[in-house]
C-alpha cells in the first residue's frame, strides 16, 4: 500500500496541485470552456439519476442539503440501489450472468477529472464504494475481476454472496432455452446511473449495474466506462447512460455529451444529438433501448431515449420529479 499512495502521490501530486476549479479555469483555453450563457438561472445543489429511484435520489439530496460533496452524494445515493435485493439490475440481487455468476460493473468520476472503476467484480455489494477506493488509494483508474475482488478485500469490505434465490430461480428457468433476448425496458431497466451539484457548484458522477442479465462470463459494459457509460467536466456538466453498453461505448455516449454542452448545447439538446450518433449506426435495427441524461454547470437537465418508456429523476430546491424522458420512437 505504501507504494501505491507513493505511486499515486507522485504522479499526481503536480496535476492535484492545479486541479482546483479556480485555477483549472484559468488555464483552460477559451475554445474549452462551457458556452452555457450565463443568463440561464442557476439551479443547484441538484442531483439526477436514470429512471425512477426515488429512495436513491432522495439519498443523495439530503447529503447536498446538509452541505456534502457531490462525490459523496452520488455514491451514498446509488449505495441504496446497490444494497436494494428487488433491484434485480444492481449490486445485490442483480440478476447473473449465463453461469450464474453475479458479476458487477461500476464507476465514479469527481469534479477534479479524477476517476476510478470495477469491472466484473464478484461478491461485493457495493461496486461503487470500491471504484472510489481504486481512485482514491491506487495509481489506477481500472480494476477488474480476481484482483478488483481483492483489492474489495484488503480494503476492508466483506464477502456476500450476491445471488438471490429471486435472481436464481429466473436464471434456472431461462436455462431451459438460453434464449438471449434482452426485453426493452423490463430486464434492462435498472441501472443507476447519477449526477450531482453540490452547494459549491462542483459536479461529480456515478454508475452502478449488474450489467445484462444473462450475459457472456466476462461481459462488460459501458457503466464502469468513463467517457461512455459516464462522463463529468467540472467546467461543463455531465452524462451517464442506461440501456445496451455495447451501443454506448461504440459512440463514447457520455463523453460525447458533455462535449456537445461544451460547444453550446443544452442538456436536452446535447442527450438528443447522443441517441441519434447510436442510431445512425443501427439503421432500421432499433430493437433495444438506450437512455441518457446529462446535467450542465448551472444545473439544467435533460434526457432522451431511444424507445418511450425511459424516466430519470431530479430533485433540487424545485421539488423531487420523476420526469418521462422525451423518445426518438413513439
Ligand atoms: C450494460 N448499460 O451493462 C448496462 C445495462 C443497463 O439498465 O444500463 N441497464 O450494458
Amino acid at each position: 500500500m505504501k507504494r501505491r499512495n507513493f505511486l499515486k502521490n507522485s504522479t499526481i501530486g503536480t496535476a492535484a496541485m492545479l486541479s482546483t476549479p479556480m485555477l483549472a479555469a484559468a488555464a483552460m483555453p477559451e475554445g474549452m470552456k462551457s458556452k452555457v450563457p450565463p443568463t440561464v438561472k442557476s439551479r443547484r445543489p441538484i442531483v439526477i439519476c436514470t429512471w425512477d429511484f426515488h429512495n436513491a435520489s432522495e439519498k443523495a439530496w439530503s447529503v447536498l442539503k446538509e452541505g456534502g460533496s457531490a462525490l459523496d452524494a452520488v455514491e451514498q445515493g446509488v449505495m441504496v440501489e446497490e444494497s436494494d435485493a428487488d433491484n434485480q439490475t444492481v449490486g445485490l440481487g442483480g440478476r447473473p450472468d449465463r453461469d450464474g455468476n453475479v458479476t458487477l460493473d461500476a464507476c465514479i468520476m469527481d469534479r477534479d477529472g479524477n476517476c476510478g472503476a470495477v469491472l466484473c467484480l464478484q461478491n461485493i455489494v457495493h461496486p461503487i464504494s470500491v471504484a472510489r477506493k481504486v481512485m482514491e488509494a491506487t495509481p489506477h483508474v481500472m480494476l477488474a475481476g480476481k484482483g478488483a475482488e481483492q483489492f474489495a478485500y484488503e480494503m476492508g469490505f466483506k464477502k456476500t454472496i450476491l445471488l438471490t434465490e429471486k435472481s436464481k430461480q429466473e436464471w434456472l428457468e431461462w436455462k431451459k432455452t438460453s434464449l438471449y433476448k434482452p426485453i426493452i425496458n423490463i430486464e434492462n431497466h435498472d441501472t443507476i446511473g447519477m449526477l450531482a451539484i453540490d452547494r459549491n457548484g462542483d459536479i461529480a458522477g456515478g454508475c452502478t449495474t449488474s450489467g445484462m442479465a444473462y450475459k457472456m462470463a466476462g461481459r462488460v459494459g459501458d457503466s464502469p466506462i468513463i467517457g461512455a457509460g459516464l462522463f463529468v467536466d467540472n467546467e461543463v456538466g455531465g452524462a451517464t447512460a442506461t440501456g445496451v453498453g455495447e451501443e454506448v461505448v461504440r459512440t463514447v455516449g457520455s463523453f460525447l455529451i458533455v462535449e456537445l454542452m461544451r460547444q453550446g448545447k443544452s442538456p436536452q439538446e446535447a442527450c438528443e444529438e447522443g441517441v441519434r450518433r447510436i442510431i445512425a449506426k443501427n439503421g432500421d435495427k432499433l430493437d433495444f433501448q438506450i437512455g441518457f441524461i446529462a446535467i450542465n454547470k448551472e444545473g439544467e437537465t435533460g434526457g432522451y431515449c431511444i424507445q418511450p418508456g425511459f424516466t430519470y429523476r431530479t430533485y433540487s430546491e424545485e421539488g423531487h420529479v420523476n420526469n418521462p424522458s422525451a423518445s426518438h420512437l413513439k
